[in-house]
Parts: C-alpha cells; sequence; structure tokens
C-alpha cells in the first residue's frame, strides 16, 4: 500500500498526541511499544496491496495447539480448507454427545493469518452430515461475514474470499438456522489476524475456548445425551466446558509450561449464551488484549469475554504447580465442568511461594488421574453387567473427589468435626442411611461409634443414581464396614423421600 499514506496517518497521530498534550497516561503506555500495531489499525488502514508470492496454504492445528507465526513481511494468499464434520464424542467420562463441529473438534481448527492477506476459504461440509452449515468469521469484512457465500449442502464444498484488514482475534461459528443450536452444538473457533509486525515471540501458545452445553440428562448421566432446546432457550446449560469435553484440560491432558517460561493463552468464547469470567487461579495475567482488540491491560486477575467474543493473554511463570483455569462464575467451573489445568514444571522459589500444592482443595474429584472406573461401571450397568466389583472401583473413584474432603481420604473422619465413615455404627445399623445422606445431607445431633457429631452436612443431590449406588457401595466394602451392595434403582426411591433429618439446599 502508499507509504504516502502511512506516512500521513502516522503525522496525524503524532500531531494529535502533542495537541492533545497528555504524556503517560495508561492509554499510552499500552500502545508505545507496539505503537505501529495502532498506525494499522482500523479496515482503511489494513489493505497492504495485492497478495505478493504463490498461495500458501494455512497451518490450521486442533485444540489446545496454536499454528506457528505466519513470520511473513508481505501480504500472501493464504488457502484455508476448513471440513465441518458432525461426529459423537464424549463430552464427559461415559458420556456422549453429537457435536457439529470446524474441522472435527470443539472449538474448531484454530487459523492464523497476518493483517493484510487475501484468504480463499474453502468449507467443505462431509457427506456423512445431516445438516447443511456455513461459517460466519468475526475477521470478515463484509456483510453476514460470509455467511450467505459459505452455505454449505452436506456433501458440497462453498469458496470465498476476504481481505483481513483488520488485525485481531477473532471468533468464527457456523450461522446457520437454528444457529443457536449449531452454536451449543460446537461449531465455533478462532482466528488470529496477525498485526503486521507479528506478536512478540513467547515460549508457549495455547488456545481455550469456552462454550456452554445443554443436554436432556443432567451433569455426568451416562450415556448417548441428546440437546434440550428448552435448557438452551432458559440460559440453563449442563455443561460450560473449555475445548468441548470435561476433562478436556486437565490429567494427562493438562497444558504444560516450564518456570522462567512466558505463556500466551488464546481464549475465546463461543456461548451461545454465557459470558465468561475467564481466571486462572494463582497467576495474574501481565497484559490482556481485552476482546481480542490491538490494546493491552496489564496486571489483570480475570477477564470478561463475552459469548462471540476472545482475549489474549499472557503470563511469566515463576513458580512450579498447577494453574486452574476456571469461569469464576464458580458452580460453573466445579459443577458444570469450566476447569482446566495448566501444570508447570520447574524449580521452586520459596522467596515468592512457600510451596504446598493446592491443586486437591480446588480440583477434588478432578484431581483424580482418571474416572476411568467410573466410565467402565457406566458401560457395564447399561449393557446389565453391572458387578459389585465395579461399583465398588466407580465408587472409589468418586468418593476421592466427593467425600474424602470432609471424612478423609481413609473414611476415619476428623475428631469432634466430620464423623467416621470407617467401620461406622450408623452405617452398619442400616444400610440404606448411606444413600440417604448422600442425597439428602443430614443435620442435627448424630451419635457415630459413641462419639456426639451435631453439625451439617450438605445434600449431594448433584450426583447421579449409578454415582450415589457406586459410592455407597464402595464405603460398604470399606474399612470394617458390613459389605452388601446399594442398587440405582434404591438410589432413585430414595432421592423421592426427603427424611426429616435432611439438610437444607433441596
Ligand atoms: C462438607 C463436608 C462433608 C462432605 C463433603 C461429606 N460429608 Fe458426610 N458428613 C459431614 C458431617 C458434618 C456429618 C455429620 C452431620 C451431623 O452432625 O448431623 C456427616 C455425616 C455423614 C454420615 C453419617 C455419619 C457417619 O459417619 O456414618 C455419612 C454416612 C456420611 N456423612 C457420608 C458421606 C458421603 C458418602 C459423602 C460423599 C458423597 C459425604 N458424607 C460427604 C460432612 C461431610
Ligand atoms: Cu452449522
Amino acid at each position: 500500500m502508499k507509504r504516502a499514506t502511512l506516512h500521513l496517518a502516522m503525522a496525524s497521530m503524532v500531531v494529535l498526541a502533542l495537541l492533545s498534550g497528555c504524556k503517560g497516561s495508561p492509554d499510552d503506555a499500552a500502545t508505545t511499544d507496539k505503537s505501529a500495531t495502532r498506525l494499522h489499525g482500523g479496515s482503511s488502514n489494513g489493505d497492504f496491496g495485492p497478495p505478493q508470492g504463490a498461495p500458501i496454504d494455512a497451518i490450521l492445528t486442533s485444540p489446545p495447539m496454536v499454528p506457528p507465526a505466519t513470520g511473513r513481511t508481505a501480504p500472501a494468499k493464504v488457502v484455508v480448507k476448513l471440513d465441518v464434520v458432525e461426529k459423537e464424542m464424549e463430552i464427559s467420562e461415559g458420556v456422549t454427545y453429537t457435536f457439529w463441529t470446524f474441522g472435527g473438534t470443539v472449538p474448531g481448527s484454530f487459523i492464523r493469518v497476518r493483517q493484510g492477506d487475501t484468504v480463499e476459504f474453502h468449507l467443505r461440509n462431509m457427506p456423512e452430515s445431516k445438516m447443511p452449515h456455513n461459517i460466519d468469521l468475526h475477521s470478515v469484512t463484509g456483510p453476514g461475514g460470509g455467511a450467505a457465500s459459505s452455505f454449505t449442502a452436506p456433501g458440497h464444498s462453498s469458496r470465498f474470499t476476504f481481505k483481513a484488514l483488520n488485525a485481531g482475534l477473532y471468533v468464527y461459528h457456523c450461522a446457520t438456522a437454528p444457529v443457536g443450536m449449531h452454536v451449543a452444538n460446537g461449531m465455533y473457533g478462532l482466528i488470529l489476524i496477525e498485526p503486521p509486525e507479528g506478536l512478540t515471540p513467547v515460549d508457549k501458545e495455547y488456545y481455550v475456548m469456552q462454550g456452554d452445553f445443554y443436554t436432556a440428562g443432567k451433569y455426568r448421566e451416562k450415556g448417548l445425551q441428546p440437546f434440550d432446546m428448552e435448557k438452551a432457550i432458559d440460559e440453563n446449560p449442563t455443561y460450560v466446558l473449555f475445548n468441548g469435553s470435561d476433562g478436556a484440560l486437565t490429567g494427562d491432558k493438562a497444558l504444560k509450561a516450564n518456570t522462567g517460561e512466558t505463556v500466551r493463552l488464546f481464549v475465546g468464547n463461543g456461548g451461545p449464551n454465557l459470558v465468561s469470567s475467564f481466571h486462572v487461579i494463582g497467576e495474574i495475567f501481565d497484559k490482556v488484549w481485552f476482546e481480542g482488540g490491538t490494546k493491552f491491560q496489564e496486571n489483570v486477575q480475570t477477564t470478561l469475554i463475552p459469548a462471540g467474543g476472545a482475549a489474549m493473554m499472557e503470563f511469566h511463570v515463576e513458580i512450579p504447580g498447577s494453574y486452574v483455569l476456571v469461569d469464576h462464575s464458580l458452580f460453573r467451573a466445579f459443577n458444570k465442568g469450566a476447569l482446566g489445568i495448566l501444570k508447570a514444571e520447574g524449580a521452586e522459589r520459596k522467596e515468592i511461594y512457600s510451596g504446598k500444592e493446592v491443586d486437591y482443595v480446588y480440583l477434588g474429584d478432578r484431581a483424580q488421574p482418571n474416572m476411568a472406573a467410573v466410565a467402565s461401571a457406566a458401560k457395564a450397568a447399561d449393557a446389565g453387567a453391572l458387578t459389585q466389583a465395579d461399583q465398588i472401583e466407580a465408587g472409589k473413584a468418586l468418593f476421592a473427589g466427593t467425600c474424602s474432603t470432609c471424612h478423609q481420604p481413609d473414611g476415619k473422619g476428623m475428631a469432634g468435626v466430620f464423623p467416621p465413615l470407617a467401620k461406622s455404627d450408623y452405617i452398619a445399623a442400616d444400610k440404606t442411611r448411606l444413600p440417604n445422606v448422600i442425597l439428602h445431607g443430614l443435620q442435627g445431633p448424630v451419635k457415630v461409634n459413641g462419639v456426639d457429631y451435631n453439625s451439617i452436612m450438605p445434600p449431594m443431590s448433584q450426583l447421579t443414581d449409578d454415582e450415589v449406588a457406586n459410592i455407597a457401595t464402595y464405603i460398604l466394602n470399606s474399612w470394617g464396614n458390613p459389605g452388601g451392595r446399594i442398587s440405582k434403582e434404591e438410589a432413585a426411591e430414595i432421592r423421592k423421600t426427603k427424611p426429616a433429618n435432611a439438610s437444607e439446599g433441596h
């Protein structure tokens, strides 16, 4: 593009700065080291002329990975080929959902180009698809963001071209009616339009995207779960997730970094309904490019990411350990799945932080390496072949997250506060007391093994009937308790009747 115009723009900004006479305002501070970015800001400054050289095939990555920097200094023609794939995947251990995806993952493939690039977009809808789909990229200047020109029936492919005039981090999503449903099924992802000078190199870059999901069954209710339109309209999600599944970023799949490194997160929010209060427990964002735009804010604890919006953030990692990514609307994090881990390795720095892992306190059951036992018990139950041993294995994993915080991993409780479950005469007197207490809680005086307690246990009615049955069966067969078994049908019956000593909550 014409250098003269650029220089003019530059000159007029200098004049403006001089005229306003302000110096060192936070606004200035935020832009000085990247002033070039601002000069290229706005779509009228983003056309650097026709593409140069041979067309380039875009490198697309699946979450949580991010394609490498374009490393280019001139505008290019970039060819993006994205496939729409409808497929059944796990939304949680033992729970599946028919996702509609861009590139076979939720969120869809990450696309990275440079401002001024001409993007030739090919959208292919797999022949196996049942629905037509299209794509609206928020980075497109033009009506519909590409939606009308990309409407693609199953087994077809469409093509359209746009010039990336504005730098920034943008959401793309399907915009086929009913749009909310296509988005709720996972049809969204991120496209980064690098500023012409590129982004400052960092050690690690990751791609994380939040979304809310609406299933007919409860949270973690096993089996293939259909979409629930009523819940979606009421904006009452069953799951709120990072990267499309409960546990997509925990256990072995946690994000990784080393101390001394700078991590950059590209975080989007597909919605369709919720706004995210994105936070990393134990870190402070050194910089946040809020709303995915050009300016950054510094020293931020929690950043708001609107539905259909994004943010870019950087932080330097000083201390090894687990950092927990959450939506700080906390019931979403701990009861609907909006939780991920960044695991940092390296040497301790006691002068900054004294140590002692807090994973467990925050994570509960997600601190477990895997919940495979829970999934295999669910499968066995479906097949009508659930054994007591399956139930005990599954119950053990669930107990670790749900009950052990108070009753302790060895079931011995805590003197004067939490009664023991180990060799409990209260449990031995009537095995149905277990599912009863789990589902309805317990309050008021209770005597266990000759010791009086008078406290409150909250009801754990968020657990499914299977889960209640498995935890109860595990406890009955552990630590000197009398043995026996609770079935999911018994749990379902007990759920319906509320005893007099139930505690508040439901
Ligand atoms: C937040 C702490 C807490 C959690 C979590 C918790 N309990 Fe309790 N539990 C208590 C307290 C406190 C009591 C005593 C209530 C009272 O004094 O009336 C209790 C009592 C009980 C009792 C009856 C007394 C006994 O020791 O036999 C059982 C059985 C029991 N809990 C099982 C469970 C199971 C199973 C879980 C996990 C699903 C669980 N609890 C989770 C705090 C907790
Ligand atoms: Cu669609």
